[in-house]
């Protein structure tokens, strides 16, 4: 099992998407297993993005990210970190694909609704960044025996 982070932007929040976001995710048979609202530090903000700390985008990207909460969430599923990254879409909300989230709910480019950690090093990474110990919670979902078929002893 993997478990990604996933931040629904400040755009997400503002324009009322978070739900309709979350149900994409749990429909897919992922399972939440941290979720919090929460206004983001400009401290956070730069260790988050450290790597685009010398990107033209860099300063727009933190003052955006710090201007209204945010939900912070963690993913958990088979396989959950390029899943969720296929369901958020290109970056640009401009290019991304019909069927994606910033394909269906935005066109911009710097305001793209949806952040997700982009491999597994940087999923634990994150989840360290923006969840206190004991917020990320390991629990059974009644209906797992439906979402994976486990019939040969691995789920899958
Ligand atoms: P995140 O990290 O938010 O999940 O987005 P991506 O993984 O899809 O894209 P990224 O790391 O390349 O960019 C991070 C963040 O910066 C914004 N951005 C990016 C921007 O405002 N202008 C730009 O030119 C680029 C490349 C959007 C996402």
């Amino acid at each position: 099992m993997e478990t990604t982070l996933i931040i629904l932007k400040p755009d997400a929040v503002q324009r009322g998407l978070m739900g309709r976001i979350i149900t994409r995710f749990e429909d897919k048979g992922l399972q939440i297993v941290g979720c919090k609202l929460m206004q983001i530090s400009q401290d956070l903000a730069a260790q988050h993005y450290k790597d685009h700390a010398s990107k033209p985008f860099y300063p727009g990207l933190v003052r955006f990210m710090t201007s209204s909460p945010v939900l912070v969430m963690a993913v958990r599923g088979i396989g959950a970190v390029a899943i969720c990254r296929g369901m958020m879409g290109a970056t640009f909300g401009s290019k991304a694909a019909a069927g994606t989230i910033r394909g269906d709910f935005g066109v911009s480019n710097s305001f793209n609704l949806i952040h997700g950690s982009d491999g597994p090093e940087a999923a634990t990474r994150e989840i360290g960044l923006f969840f206190k110990a004991g917020e990320v919670l390991d629990f059974n979902r009644a209906g797992e025996c439906w979402i994976y078929d486990s019939s040969s002893g691995k789920a899958e």
